[in-house]
């Protein structure tokens, strides 16, 4: 089965636990905090390889989940990381996540991070500062991301065979590249994109071979439709017409109206017009002529044509590498979730919850003013402040952060309130 959409959830793996481990030993009285951290958990990444061609694996696997990290232990041992968990994907996969696309990759060893592993805690041998010196507590490792995907394929060819069922394309794909594909006397032979591989003056082009195409495509009928958005991504088209059908110049202008209805683009795209089974009509070059001035008349089976037919996707190939910019992958890089939240209890107290935050004051000394500023430059440069006001925090309510209470004023300068 091919497969080239599918549904997955994926979930990174979540940070080891930091360790709260008091040294001890004998005639030592005071030994120190000496837990270490711990180590980051898995992320998951998708990795375009050779040898891959469809979603088929990745849509009877959804579930993906990369492994966590180590705890940490005493005598300051920090926990291991665990590996990344790398998924092979066809070149050409898309995903997508709720909020929109995340990664378009292309070509071989293009990756992307769709779910990151979460932080290790950190344990109390570095938690341990001047106001608290030995911490009991450490932190708890950090979730990974949890997200579900969309993935696709769009095949990335770099011509693309394209004509109503039943014209030759797989059989022209047969004669042009060392593809096998299945070849019959009847519509919809071909059920799932074929590839192929031509070699070329300048090296190789990979040949698609896809379903059939029939009138309404555009809208969802026939077969074809679903394999109209890997023609998108070819770069060039030969349009094949059966020149032995009872009006071949309209088969083309059928398949010329479903490749515009789909995208205009696919019009303007490079492309050659081929003209097969010459062997069956009587004058095979008026035929082909009478599709377009310079269309080609093919026959796979004496093989008139199939040389010059070679030289044309050559040059069709050189043509569409020079007219196109280079692929490249995309990821997509979205800010990650917020840092912090803030919530206001039913007495009325505002609680701002977040790891860099509530370290920052764990960390404070907070009978030193110059700290304190410190803090204070810290939680306004993070966006905590502007947040406050924005939920409608009012002067003099109580701001709670890790225990820490201090009554809310208006920032005066505001100046230095950014994303820094
Ligand atoms: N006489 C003759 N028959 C041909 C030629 N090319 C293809 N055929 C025949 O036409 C029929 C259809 O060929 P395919 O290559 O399967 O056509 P297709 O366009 O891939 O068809 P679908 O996959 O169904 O869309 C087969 O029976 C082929 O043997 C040719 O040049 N001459
Ligand atoms: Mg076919």
């Amino acid at each position: 089965m091919f497969t080239d959409e599918c549904t997955v959830s994926v979930e990174g793996g979540r940070g080891g636990n930091g360790s709260s481990s008091l040294h001890s030993e004998p005639y030592k009285p005071r030994g120190g905090p000496d837990g270490g951290n711990g180590g980051r958990g898995g992320s998951v990444i998708f990795e375009v390889a050779r040898g891959i061609h469809d979603l088929s694996w990745l849509a009877e696997h959804p579930h993906q989940r990369a492994r966590p990290g180590g705890s940490g232990r005493s005598d300051r041992r920090d926990g291991p990381s665990a590996k990344d968990l790398v998924i092979q994907v066809p070149d050409g996969t898309i995903v997508f996540d709720d909020d929109g696309p995340v990664a378009d990759l292309v070509g071989e060893g293009a990756r992307a991070v769709v779910a990151h592993g979460g932080r290790g805690g950190r344990g109390n041998a570095q938690l341990a500062n001047a106001r608290n010196r030995v911490p009991r507590v450490a932190e708890p490792g950090e979730a990974g991301e949890t997200k579900r995907l969309r993935v696709e394929l769009r095949t990335v060819a770099d011509i693309g065979l394209v004509g109503l069922p039943n014209a030759g394309k797989s059989t022209l794909l047969s004669r042009l590249t060392a593809a096998t594909p299945k070849i019959a006397d009847y519509p919809f032979t071909t059920l799932t994109p074929n590839l192929g591989v031509a070699e070329t003056g300048d090296g190789r082009a990979v040949i698609a071979d896809v379903p059939g195409l029939i009138e309404g495509a555009h809208e969802g009928k026939g077969l074809g439709h679903r394999f109209l958005r890997h023609i998108v991504r070819c770069r060039a088209l030969v349009l094949v017409a059966d020149l032995a059908s009872a009006d071949p110049s309209s088969d083309l202008a059928v398949l010329r109206t479903e490749l515009g209805s789909y995208d205009q683009a696919l019009i303007t795209r490079p492309s050659i017009v081929v003209g097969t089974k010459a062997d069956l009509v009587d004058d095979p070059a008026t035929a082909a002529t009478a599709l377009q001035p310079d269309a080609l008349a093919v026959s796979a089976l004496t093989g008139a044509g199939v040389d010059e037919l070679r030289e044309r996707v050559d040059a069709l190939a050189s043509e569409a590498a020079a007219s196109e910019p280079e692929r490249t992958t995309r990821v997509v890089l979205r800010p990650g979730r917020p840092r912090f939240a803030v919530k206001r209890d039913e007495r009325g107290t505002w609680h701002v919850e977040g790891r860099s935050v509530e370290r920052w004051v764990l960390e404070t000394d907070l009978d030193d003013v110059d700290e304190l500023a410190k803090l204070q430059r810290n939680l306004r440069r993070e966006g905590v402040f502007r947040v406050l006001e924005a939920s409608g925090v009012a002067e003099g309510d109580d701001v709670e952060i890790r225990g820490l209470v201090f009554a809310f004023v208006p920032d005066a300068g505001g100046g230095s309130d950014g994303d820094g």
